[in-house]
């Protein structure tokens, strides 16, 4: 039985790969920082051995305790889901709260860089593994009101590529998943609870469903292991660009 670890199982995409993950037969270790919704998941995976670790993922101290903790049964992990992350704000880059800022880079890149920096070396080591980080088509396309949010994407995606320069040669696999509009927690959380401006986003669309992901990264998983998804990205069919934004003065 494999082991899979996911960081951000407390909701979203998260969940929705403890899910299916647990459905196909693998245990689990689950992290987010809400407990009640830990437990609550694990009580309903059956047939698999699941842990759950309230951690947060933005204090090293608590990710390198989680691994340490692991109990022996859960000491050898298969796969890490870079999942953990969040969105804050959309105001303009000269509005924007700083703070907002500080919690997206502490989280998407410097919580991600903890948890991949604690668990790689065993992986590494054992020459088998699997990392999927979870970016998005916001680390490869602007928009307005994107600016720290995407460039913290941008990071998880060029991360992803170096990883795999580094790991070349150890058999270690690492990919980047990155969708575009999914319905989830992700809106309440980045416009800070307001439903109303959450529901907005949706409103109309067909948009990805978390279900949507954790089939791709399932499918990502499951290849063999000579295979190496390097990244998928992923839009709804009501998603697409737009042309270039031109100013003119008249
Ligand atoms: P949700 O808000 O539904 O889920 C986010 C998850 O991240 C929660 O389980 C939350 O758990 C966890 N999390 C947030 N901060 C921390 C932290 N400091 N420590 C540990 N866990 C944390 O959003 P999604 O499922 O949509 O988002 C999952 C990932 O997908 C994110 O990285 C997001 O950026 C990315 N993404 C989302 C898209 C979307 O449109 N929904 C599109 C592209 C990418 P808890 O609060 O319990 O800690
Ligand atoms: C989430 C997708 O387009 O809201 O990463 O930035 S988007």
């Amino acid at each position: 039985m494999k082991t899979a670890c996911i960081t951000g199982a407390t909701s979203g995409f998260g969940q929705a790969c403890a899910e299916l993950f647990a459905e196909n037969g693998w245990n689990l270790i689950l992290c987010g920082r809400r407990e009640e919704r830990l437990q609550k998941l694990k009580a309903q995976l059956d047939g698999v051995n699941v842990h759950t670790a309230v951690c947060d993922v933005r204090d090293r101290k608590q990710v390198e305790r989680m691994v340490a903790d692991l109990p022996e049964s859960f000491a050898v992990i298969d796969l890490l889901v870079n999942n953990a992350g969040l969105a804050l704000g959309m105001e303009l880059a000269q509005e924007a709260d700083l703070e907002d800022w500080e919690v997206m880079v502490d989280t998407n890149i410097k919580g991600l860089l903890y948890v991949t920096r604690t668990i790689l070396p065993a992986m590494a080591a054992a020459r088998h593994g699997h990392i999927i980080n979870i970016g998005s088509v916001a680390g490869s396309w602007p928009y307005p009101g994107g600016n720290a949010y995407g460039a913290t994407k941008a990071f998880v995606e060029q991360f992803t590529n170096n990883l795999r320069c580094d790991l070349h040669g150890t058999g270690v696999r690492v990919s980047n998943v990155e969708p575009g509009l999914a319905e989830s927690e992700f809106s309440v959380v980045r416009f800070h609870g307001n439903q109303e401006k959450a529901d907005a986003v949706y409103k109309g669309t067909e948009p990805l469903t978390p279900v949507d992901i954790a089939e791709i990264v399932f499918w990502i998983a499951a290849r063999p292991s000579r295979v190496n998804i390097n990244r998928v990205e992923v839009m709804p069919v009501c998603q697409s660009w737009s042309p270039f934004a031109i100013h003119r003065r008249c």
